[in-house]
């Protein structure tokens, strides 16, 4: 069953002892954000702080709502949101992910709904109304969108848009929009509304169900409404309700929601900041302004607040899995034998580990240039191509077949100047200043033009040993004196 808002999964997470209710008095200056960290350094349940410091009573932040769990797995609150265990394992979550996003429900609109509850426009908006943390010691200022999603509509066609992108307060009715040229947004914006002279509008919905933000925050394919997707991940429509300023809806049930407008060619200093690559990410520059025209939001209002850095928090947890899925597909609706993709959560989502039938030689430089097409690929600069005998998300399995595999010198393909972004960690200045990057595809395959006799036996348990004796070892391990008879 689909949670109706984000306080409904906060109750769920709380009966699976993901959550913390923190009613010590906190600071929105760095203290909030050290103690997300942490709690992504220990797994530790999210916290609810209850009572910030300067702000009246009943204002809260959700800090890490999708971060990793040590209880049972990174993923335990990605399984949550989706209605499932939360001992699911990451194939479950991906293979479940693909049925659901495969068929899409279109959202519902309706009249009224509870972020309709207090209303300010104008002159009356304050967006530090609300305890925007400054997270990270360095920061370029206080953040007010790190879980959220942002709507945009594509002025030719009814495609609306929903991403994530980092909001900095500049002040009570401006932040900055992080507005990247490879994303939907950044599409809608530098290719049509700012060239054309027109202000672009747009919503942001803070505090949602735990869905519409997955949905926001994955990578899908240009003109892909994430709404549809959202419903379809949650099957059940979102409710939505129409925006007071702007000429578009929002989820109804949204904690918080901020409407305005971005005009064209203005450009304000943002950043820097702690990033998903787990570095401050480059050089304070200029970039797009938003405007607000007005602010929404429920009585006691919930910010829902991620600290990217170093992994594992939210970002890794969820886009790992959801870029996973969507490669998994793509790679199998294009006929592809391909068992099964991981995006290991420590490498920030720039890496992807395949898992396929090696149909020809050179199989794997095919299935390379399949998943650098797809909507996630263009950030994936890492590719790993194993054969279907490894689980791909057993990294000890991946790394053994790396170093066994791949031949160090004709097994590496390096891609150069491709497609980066201003803050990737291993580019020089001059490719972070033209967004270049480089591409790697690590073949772990055996050749298929080597004789069959010379592909090495793998020496394992259920390789190298009759079935018969795999069977009566199995059967009498606990006879031998055992105890465990579980990997
Ligand atoms: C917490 C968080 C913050 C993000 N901030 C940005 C950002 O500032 N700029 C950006 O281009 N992508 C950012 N991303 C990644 C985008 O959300 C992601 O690329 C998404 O697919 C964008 O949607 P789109 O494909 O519809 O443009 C962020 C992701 C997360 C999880
Ligand atoms: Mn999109």
């Amino acid at each position: 069953m689909a949670f109706r808002d984000l306080r409904e999964y906060i109750a769920l997470l709380e009966q699976n002892g993901e959550l913390q209710q923190i009613d010590k008095e906190v600071d929105w200056n760095l203290e909030i954000g050290a103690i997300i960290r942490r709690c992504y350094d220990l797994g530790a349940p999210a916290p609810l702080f209850r009572k910030i410091m300067n702000y009246p009573e009943g204002y809260r932040i959700l800090g890490a709502p999708l971060g990793p769990s040590k209880r049972c797995s990174f993923h335990a609150r990605v399984a949550l949101a989706m209605g499932m265990s939360p001992e699911s394992s990451a194939s479950e979550i991906i293979e479940e992910y693909i049925k659901r996003k495969n068929v899409p429900i279109k959202p519902t609109l309706v009249k009224d709904g509870p972020c309709k509850e207090n209303i300010y426009v104008r002159e009356d908006v304050d967006v530090l109304k609300f305890p925007a943390p400054l997270l990270h010691q360095g920061d370029g200022g206080r953040y007010i969108g790190t879980w959220h999603v942002v709507v945009t509509r594509d002025p030719d066609s009814n495609w609306v848009n929903w991403g994530m992108y980092r909001l900095m307060v500049h002040d009570s009715n401006t932040i900055a929009v992080r507005i990247n040229p490879q994303t939907h947004i950044g599409f809608h914006y530098y290719q049509k509304y700012e060239p054309r002279g027109k202000v672009m509008e747009f919503a942001v919905a803070l505090g949602t169900e735990p869905i519409a933000s997955i949905a926001a925050c994955t990578f899908m394919p240009s003109g892909i409404s994430e709404i549809d997707i959202a419903g379809g991940l949650r099957l059940q429509p979102i409710e939505m309700v129409r925006c007071e300023t702007v000429d578009l809806t929002v989820p109804a049930t949204a904690e918080i929601v901020l409407e305005g407008e971005v005009l064209p060619h203005e450009r304000k200093d943002e950043g820097p900041f702690g990033e998903y690559t787990g570095f401050r990410g480059g050089f304070r520059k200029p970039i797009p302004v938003g405007h607000i025209k007005a602010i929404t939001h429920r009585s006691d209002p919930i910010l829902t607040v991620s600290c990217m850095g170093v992994p594992v928090d939210d970002s890794h947890a969820v886009m790992t899995l959801t870029m996973a899925a969507e490669i998994l597909d793509s790679l199998r609706s294009q006929g592809l034998p391909i068992k099964m993709v991981y995006c290991p959560p420590h490498a920030v989502s720039h890496m992807a580990v395949v898992s396929t039938k090696v149909l020809y030689p050179n199989f794997a430089k095919k299935v390379a240039n399949c998943v650098w097409a797809t909507q996630p690929g263009t950030n994936l600069y890492y590719l790993v191509v194993v054969d279907d005998d490894v689980d791909v998300t057993n990294m000890n399995e991946v790394l053994h077949a790396l170093t066994t595999r791949c031949h160090p010198d004709r097994g590496i393909f390096k891609v150069p100047n491709t497609v980066g972004l201003s803050s990737l960690p291993f580019t020089s200045p001059y490719e972070k200043q033209h967004f270049l990057a480089a591409q790697v595809l690590f073949d772990c395959t055996w050749p298929k033009d080597w004789p069959e006799e010379a592909i090495p036996v793998k020496a394992s348990f259920d390789v190298l040993w009759p079935k018969e004796i795999q069977d009566k070892v199995l059967k009498n391990w606990k006879e031998y004196g055992y105890e465990e008879n579980s990997l």
